[in-house]
Formats: C-alpha cells, sequence, structure tokens
C-alpha cells in the first residue's frame, strides 16, 4: 500500500533546507540557555529539547539518502567533511538524549553536559564548511507547501510528544535524569555548608588569599569611592539562593555576607550609572545592570560556614536567578559604570591562563 504523501521522505532540497534551520534553531536556543537561570526562561530549554529531537529525525532521513555515498568511489575531502559532521551531529544529539537520561560523563573538569555544549558548537562550524561546497537553495517547485507544512507540524508533534514521554521515562525508571531542574540541571550538595562541587570556568585557580592582604575597592561612576579591609566588611544580608552551573549541576544554599544595595549607597553611585561589574583576583569579571545588583549579595558565608577557598573566600558574589558563571569568586573590586564593559564576555574565558 502507498503511503500518505505527507509520510513519504520529503525532497532532498527541502530536506536539507530544513536540516539548516533545524541546525540553527537548536543552536541558537542551546547559546541562549547557556545564559538562562530564570524560570521564565523554561521554554527555551524546552524548544531546545524537542528541537533536537525533531532534529535528530531530519538526521534520520538525511544520513538514510547519503550513506550510499560513502562506500563509493569518491573519496575525498569533501566526502571525509560530511562524514566528520555527521558523526559529530550524531554525537551531539546522542550526549543530549543521555544527559536527559541521566549519564554522566568524568572529563576532568568537564562532564557530559560540557561535551555535549562543545560537539554541538562543533557542528555548527562544520555545517558552516559543508555548505561552502554543499549548499543549493531550494527551489520554488520543491517546496510543496501545504504538504511540506503538514509535515513539520507531524514532525514537531512527534517531537513534543516523544519529549513528553521521556520525563515519564525518567520517573518510572528512577534515573538520575528524573529530579532535573528546568534548566537540565541536577542537585548537587544542597544546605550542606562548602560541601558542593567546586568548578571554574575556565582556568582561574588561584592560590588562597590572604584576608591580612586583601581589601575590597568599591569605585566607578560614585562620589565617595571606598577600599574596605578584610575586618571591616559587615555581614548585613542574607540569601536563600540556587547556583546552577552550566555544566549540569545546581546547589541551593542560605548565604550572609554583605549586601550589595548597602555597598552601593556607601559610595553613592553617579545619576547615570547603569551597571555594576564585580571583579575577582583573578581578573575574572561579570556585571549586573545596577538594579539587579542591589538584590545581590556578597557572600562571606555559606549554611553558616566560613565559604572556603575552592569557593571563593574572602568574598563571592550571589546573584539570584544568574547562572553559575555569573557568580563571581575572590571578588576584590565593585565597580560602577555607566556602560558595559564588554572585555567581561572574553575575560571569563582567559582568565587564569599564563
Ligand atoms: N573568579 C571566578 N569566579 C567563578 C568562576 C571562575 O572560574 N573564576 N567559575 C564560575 C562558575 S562556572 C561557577 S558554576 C561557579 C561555581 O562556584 P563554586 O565553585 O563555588 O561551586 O563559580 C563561578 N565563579
Ligand atoms: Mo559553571
Amino acid at each position: 500500500m502507498d503511503r500518505p504523501a505527507w509520510l513519504r521522505a520529503p525532497n532532498p532540497r527541502v530536506l536539507d533546507g530544513s536540516l539548516l534551520v533545524g541546525v540553527g534553531f537548536v543552536l541558537a536556543t542551546g547559546v541562549v540557555s547557556l545564559f538562562s537561570g530564570r524560570p521564565s526562561r523554561a521554554w527555551v530549554f524546552l524548544t531546545h529539547g524537542v528541537g533536537g529531537l525533531v532534529l535528530a529525525g531530519l538526521v534520520g532521513l538525511k544520513l538514510r539518502r547519503v550513506r550510499h555515498r560513502v562506500g563509493g568511489a569518491r573519496h575525498s575531502a569533501v566526502i571525509a567533511l560530511s562524514v566528520l559532521l555527521a558523526v559529530v551531529t550524531v554525537g551531539a544529539i546522542g550526549s543530549g538524549v543521555a544527559w536527559v537520561f541521566g549519564a554522566s560523563l568524568d572529563l576532568g573538569p568537564w562532564g557530559l553536559l560540557n561535551l555535549h555544549v562543545g560537539l554541538g558548537l562543533a557542528v555548527g562550524g562544520l555545517l558552516a564548511a559543508h555548505l561552502v561546497y554543499r549548499f543549493r537553495l531550494p527551489g520554488r517547485s520543491d517546496i510543496e507547501g501545504r504538504r511540506t507544512a503538514l509535515r513539520y507540524t507531524a514532525a514537531v508533534l512527534v517531537g513534543a510528544a516523544a519529549y513528553r514521554l521521556q520525563a515519564s521515562v525518567n520517573d518510572a525508571a528512577e534515573t538520575a535524569g528524573a529530579d532535573r531542574r528546568f534548566t537540565g540541571s541536577r542537585e548537587d550538595g544542597s544546605d550542606d555548608g562548602n560541601a558542593f562541587p567546586v568548578t571554574s570556568w575556565m582556568a582561574d585557580d588561584p592560590d588562597p588569599v590572604d584576608a591580612a592582604s586583601w581589601s575590597l575597592t568599591v569605585d566607578g561612576a560614585v562620589a565617595e569611592p571606598t577600599e574596605l579591609e578584610y575586618p571591616e566588611l559587615v555581614d548585613d544580608d542574607e540569601r536563600r539562593a540556587l547556583l546552577d552551573c552550566t555544566s549540569g549541576w545546581y546547589s541551593e544554599h542560605d548565604w550572609t555576607g554583605v549586601s550589595v544595595a548597602s555597598l552601593l549607597d556607601a559610595v553613592d553611585p553617579d545619576d547615570d550609572a547603569a551597571w555594576v561589574q564585580f571583579r575577582s583576583v583573578t581578573g575574572y569579571r561579570w556585571s549586573l545592570p545596577i538594579e539587579e545588583a542591589r538584590g545581590a549579595l556578597l557572600a562571606t558565608a555559606v549554611d553558616g560556614e566560613g565559604l572556603d577557598h575552592g569557593h571563593g573566600f574572602p568574598l563571592r558574589l550571589v546573584a539570584p536567578g544568574r547562572r553559575g558563571f555569573q557568580w563571581v569568586k575572590w571578588v576584590e573590586a565593585v565597580r560602577v559604570t555607566r556602560r558595559r564593559d564588554h572585555t567581561e564576555r572574553l575575560a571569563i574565558f582567559v582568565s587564569g591562563f599564563g
């Protein structure tokens, strides 16, 4: 019996165009997800997962169509590149699915989710190279409007159903993937003082900070810049907040320390001050909009224990709703600025090297 038209393999040009759109979508949501920590962004993670499953189906169709070329006589650099793209794509999708079902991998400072991000970014680069040799625009006659639209609707529905089913399978099998946050992260060491993972992104590993020679500078676009010695810090604030690292774990604690609002009040920011940057002894730094910074905390203690070196003694930023990489450790300067310092986006990658 003939399959209904919308179930037949799509036109090659349409399939290739869909793969391009699909990879673009999954890459974009993947990158945005790394900067998303609030539940209002849950849709980014959800659509990334569903998009990944739809993409898996499209990749399957594509591989079925092109696999015979690999064994053929026309071996060339272009084919080698295509094979590499296929392998890395399958790896990116496979590592994402494995993560969702609770798998782990120990890659020194990194884990399975970091591998997933790395492979995903590699797909973007390899696909760009592949398109240099292979790009063809679909023609008008390829598109077959209504049928294509039906197919896509079906693909997205199947992807969403598969994603939904995943949650039930995880729950029923009680896998490590069952209790993921909406970000995909799994709980580790909550409410247990310093006993949660120590992570650096990428190479930061300073010597322990000597409180006697350390001081905190608060300056920039302010009327009264100041410098505080360690004994001058006044713990005037507490916050229950959850640190959610993009390598896939989260930990919730009661943090105590100095409220950023009280520091700002003491230095009297200029009227046009818009950002507050937190800088580590290593040069690692990140900024928050000034209103949000007022709600943040510079912690000296976690669950009633003094912060230990790995977690940023003497002072670390607690930025509720922000991903872990923005919670700067070993803070020695708070700088108020009018414009965002964009060099910080580079600094978090290179600080600690050399
Ligand atoms: N100075 C500095 N602060 C940093 C980092 C870093 O590499 N250097 N890593 C960040 C990352 S990626 C995370 S997830 C958290 C981890 O904090 P923890 O080591 O206390 O768990 O610190 C953040 N603060
Ligand atoms: Mo992190």
